[in-house]
């Protein structure tokens, strides 16, 4: 039977498996983590240099294999190259990429590294499921080392049009690497396209009408397969949470005011800026709502150690305060921001109780809290979704408020038409969002993606072109 091997940049904490507060791609791939199953990541530790063996720890018949990074990698690897570079340059926003070639060249090691440590662990039939935005070249690397099983690879981020992928000086050695995988996995029809047009683009290769594209006498098949969250799961955590005493402390100290909620990792990615902006807006804009809501937005911190996001803590601390200090009263605090993790079910209790959830991020690959917002509602008395359009999600989720993250004035209208909204179209608006948050689920997503990737099959001797070498594949 063949094994399914993941490969991500993180490995969940085995200690925590079946927590809920483990979250995050652990939760995502569920349903696959079934017996017999590898997942292959970094620790999370740093020492001299990277280890290419890995540290095995099995948890109920899954493996979990981990190597360490090397200081000088964790800088090139991580903070330069996967978050300096292609965190802001796939979401769009240029102007905050920056690029060493140092980076990648760290980048490229650690990728090997990975594909070393993954090569000498694999069988023949096992399935190769690689994800995200720090792995794009393990494919090839894998290639490289004469591994010829089943690959597949799945983005989590945008894909970004050739005008600004091409802005990365290694943007043709990136895509070919890539393309040393069967399976290429995407959010949204969006970003495939973007891909596609960089296929066509950069490589001059003329993919076919359904995704698929030859590349040295071989095909890679591009597909859609949206990331989704357990939410029949997530409902019932919502449900049970509502009862718990830290919930009804939150309702208590609402004193009948509608909660709004927004919740995300502090990243400029997520627009809070112009989330704190619109909220400004609105209070300045809509007076009768003063006193009558109240915002909690809980920002946890991450990659702290990476440019920009320590401006970012700066800019949003005196945002809070401005506001606050425009508009409090003796009894009435309009903003409350937090900057640290809360557990899944404190979070899957606020959902239930916030009236308007709002996700604005200026970019985003799918965005699960607007998912698991939507599941946790009460489905006889739901609240309000309110969506930027450029998060992937908006694809589907359409009965949501839409909304232009960069128009404060839209924003803040939409939060005035929420809290507004009959209640009709507030029941009609979210049994429609549930069905789509309920047929575009993690299993959902899990499934078609292992089950192109088990498709895959009789692909002929190959050769590939990467990085100045030909690696014969399949030979
Ligand atoms: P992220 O950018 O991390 O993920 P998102 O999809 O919203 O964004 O997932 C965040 C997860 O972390 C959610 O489950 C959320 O509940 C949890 N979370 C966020 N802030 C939290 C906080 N303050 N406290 C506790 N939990 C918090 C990347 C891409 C997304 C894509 C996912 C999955 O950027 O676009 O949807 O991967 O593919």
């Amino acid at each position: 039977m063949a094994r399914l091997v993941i490969v991500a940049n993180r490995v969940p904490n085995p200690d925590e498996q079946g927590n809920p507060r483990a979250g995050g791609l652990a939760v995502a791939l569920g349903d696959v983590l079934v017996p017999g199953t590898i997942w292959l990541g970094w620790s999370g530790a740093r020492a001299a240099v990277t280890s290419t063996v890995p540290r095995i720890v099995e948890d109920r018949d899954v493996t979990y294999a981990t190597i360490d990074l090397g200081e000088a990698d964790y800088r090139s690897y991580y903070q330069g190259f996967s978050n300096g570079t292609l965190w802001p340059l796939l979401h769009m926003m240029p102007g905050l990429t920056t690029y060493h070639r140092e980076d990648y060249i760290g980048y490229r090691g650690v990728n090997r590294a990975f594909a070393q440590a993954l090569a000498a662990m694999v069988d023949a039939d096992d399935l190769i499921w690689i994800h995200d935005y720090q792995l794009l070249t393990v494919a090839a690397e894998l290639r490289a080392l004469g591994v010829q099983n089943r690959i597949g690879f799945f983005l989590h981020i945008p894909f970004a049009p050739p005008e600004i992928f091409e802005i990365l000086p290694p943007a043709k050695e990136v895509l070919r690497a890539l393309c040393a995988n069967d399976v290429i996995g995407f959010q949204t029809e969006g970003d495939r396209t973007a891909f596609l047009a960089c296929i066509k683009a950069l490589l001059e290769i003329e993919p076919l009408p359904d995704g698929r594209f030859p590349i040295d006498g071989r095909e890679v098949r591009t597909i859609v397969t949206p990331i989704g969250i357990d939410s029949e799961g997530f409902s019932r955590l919502a449900g049970r949470a509502v009862l718990r005493a830290e919930t009804r402390r939150m309702t208590e100290s609402l004193v009948g005011r509608a909660l709004m909620i927004g919740v995300d990792r502090l990243d400029y990615t997520k627009g809070l800026p112009g989330r704190f902006g619109a909220y400004e807006r609105f209070l300045a804009s809509y007076p009768q709502h003063r006193r009558k809501i109240s915002y909690l937005q809980i920002a946890a911190l991450s990659r702290s150690d990476v440019e920009h996001y320590d401006e970012l803590r700066n800019e949003l601390s005196h945002k809070a305060g401005d506001i606050n200090g425009a508009y409090s009263d003796f009894d009435w605090v309009p903003l409350r921001y937090m900057t640290r993790t809360a557990s899944r079910t404190a979070i899957a209790g606020l959902y239930r109780v916030a009236r308007i959830g709002l996700v604005t991020p200026l970019r985003d690959g799918m965005n699960l809290v607007a998912k698991e917002y939507v599941a946790a509602q009460n489905p006889a008395d739901p609240g309000v979704l309110i969506l930027s359009r450029f998060a992937g999600a908006a694809a589907e989720m359409t009965e949501a408020v839409l909304v232009n993250p960069f128009d404060v004035d839209e924003v803040a209208n939409a939060i005035h038409i929420a809290l507004t909204m009959s209640d009709d179209e507030r029941l009609s608006r979210h049994d429609a969002l549930l069905a789509k948050v309920y047929s575009s689920s993690a299993e959902a997503y899990c499934t078609s993606f292992v089950a192109a990737l088990r498709d895959v099959r009789g692909i002929p001797a190959i050769e590939l072109r990467y990085g100045g070498s030909t690696i014969k594949m399949r030979a």
